[in-house]
């Protein structure tokens, strides 16, 4: 058995996977917003008045860590049976730890939980994540100061909420915060380190969502990291292999029934662990997630950066490169229009598109519902473009729909032009990626053939599949074809591509006008 965890922005889950049989046993779950209301973290995030930042309380995550474990206990499994654990963080938030830190770690103790013995161990009470972006002066600074080479060296143009500015920020605004941290680390080898008992190091795949690794010779980059924070290298462990075990299960553990000194692989990026899970870990099958952010992934044949500077390199936990872009309106505008017209997600996702026709007779929606990262658009807005009767919202409400969806995939396909890789399948995972409708729309705009697979848990597979190929003889290609087959495919259709081709100069021309 081995187990993955996915430590996302709204919950955190544990899967168990036979990997010899190609059977998931069990998995588990803690919603933040229902399970752990005492932390006032609706969907996982701290309120703040200024709408540009987003932190999250790190002891919201320890304590879920607690409450998963448990709850995967009670589910009947045998977890002494477990032979190896990794798992995956919501990339670029980072959690800022004392030198006290590591002998808390070392000295857990059964009887307590982890919360109440590890409490006192942060430096900075809160940490900054994805959804942050309160980092623009930080990024002008950081791009003048190195350049060009930023993009080309990390995978990254300065972005808001990579960990790099965020750190920077911290510096700025608590310069004794930052004196007093030991060590910094991202959500995923925060919570590695918790399992093995000490400080473990950040992996090449989320240290990519940083803007301080040198992708180049993967080693942090020294100029990089003296422009951001004094003596910040004494303060980050050296990266790591995705493959590296990190350190072996604190005994604190075994009160789940859990074997003391089982292997953590290291940790990654919650994209980096579903570009495992959904089967993906070899260039030509793209992935479109349809979570809290949208994003799209995909292995990469060759390292290409986005001029643009919208998409990223990261680190594939397979070895070599994948693409990233983010999206941070993904669900949330669905949801909005969704909610606005009163209407659930079966008529939003198959009656509403059946009613309506491919390209919408060219109006489209572009819907900001908080700021944007994919464009970097920083004022809310919902901006409508079309005829009178539906910039007036006079409309059916159909059309509302088909044109969220529609312009969300374009401007998707848009910026992804890019990565430039022949592809011959999307395979997709999230919510939204139940509805058949949706896929259509997916497959028709992007004229190619998207398949379903039986997971939707595929972060937390991923980091499951990571820890059985690191630990034992089983390769990615045998636990792909073991656990990530296609149980539905949806076919583009041909005869709506010219109608596509027209929306996509629309869909660009409307953002070319924002
Ligand atoms: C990726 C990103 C988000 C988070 C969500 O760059 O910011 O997808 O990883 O958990």
């Amino acid at each position: 058995m081995y187990l993955g965890l996915d430590s996302s922005t709204q919950s955190l889950k544990a899967l168990l996977i036979d990997s010899e049989a190609g059977k998931i046993l069990s998995s588990a779950s803690v919603n933040f917003t229902t399970d752990l209301p005492q932390y006032n973290s609706p969907n996982g995030v701290l309120e703040n008045k200024d709408p540009l930042v987003k932190h999250s309380n790190p002891m919201l995550w320890v304590s879920a860590l607690d409450l998963v474990l448990k709850r995967l206990q009670d589910s009947g499994q045998d977890l002494s049976q477990v032979l190896a654990i990794s798992g995956c963080g919501q990339q670029h938030g980072s959690v800022y730890v004392t030198a006290e830190f590591e002998d808390l770690l070392k000295n857990l103790h059964i009887e307590n939980s982890l919360v109440h013995q590890l409490e006192n161990g942060l430096s900075r009470t809160t940490s900054p994540i994805w959804m942050d972006s309160s980092t623009s002066k930080y990024c002008e600074y950081l791009d003048s100061k190195i350049g060009n080479r930023l993009q080309t060296d990390t995978g990254s143009s300065a972005i808001e909420r990579f960990t790099g500015v965020q750190i920077r920020k911290f510096f700025k605004e608590d310069p004794v915060g930052y004196e007093k941290t030991a060590c910094i680390h991202l959500v995923s080898s925060f919570l590695a380190s918790i399992l093995s008992g000490h400080n473990c190091p950040i992996d090449f795949g989320d240290a990519s969502g940083m803007n301080l690794l040198n992708l180049k010779s993967n080693e942090w980059d020294a100029q990089i990291l003296e422009a951001i924070a004094p003596n910040l290298k004494d303060k980050l462990l050296p990266a790591v292999a995705s493959n590296s075990t990190v350190g072996g299960l604190h005994s604190y553990f075994s009160k789940y029934g859990l074997k003391e000194g089982i292997p953590i692989v290291a940790w990654t990026g919650d994209n980096p662990s579903s570009l495992i899970g959904m089967g993906a870990h070899t260039p030509g099958t793209i992935v479109i997630s349809l979570g809290t952010s949208d994003t799209f992934f995909a292995a990469m044949n060759e390292f290409k950066t986005d001029s643009n500077g919208y998409g990223h390199v990261f680190g594939n936990p397979a070895g070599g490169s994948m693409s990233l872009i983010c999206f941070k309106n993904g669900s949330l505008a669905r949801e909005f229009v969704k909610d606005k017209y009163k209407v659930d997600w079966n008529y939003f996702g198959n009656d509403a598109l059946q009613e309506t026709d491919p390209g919408n007779h060219g109006n489209l929606m572009l819907p900001f519902i908080v700021s944007e990262i994919t464009p970097l658009i920083q004022k809310e807005g919902v901006h409508l473009v079309g005829d009178h009767e539906f910039c007036n919202e006079s409309a059916p409400c159909s059309q509302y729909i088909r044109a969220v969806l529609e312009t969300q995939f374009q401007s998707m396909k848009i910026h992804s032009e890019w990565i430039g890789e022949e592809v011959s399948k999307i395979r997709v995972t999230g919510g939204a990626s139940e509805s058949d409708g949706i896929c259509q729309v997916i497959a028709d705009i992007f004229k190619c053939p998207v398949e379903k697979i039986n997971t939707t848990d595929s972060a937390a597979l991923g980091g499951a599949m990571r820890a059985a190929e690191a630990r034992s003889n089983q390769t990615f290609d045998e636990l792909a074809d073991k656990f990530t087959k296609s149980t539905q495919i949806i076919e583009s259709r041909n005869k709506y591509s010219a109608t596509y081709n027209k929306h996509n100069d629309l869909v660009k021309k409307a953002l070319q006008n924002l």
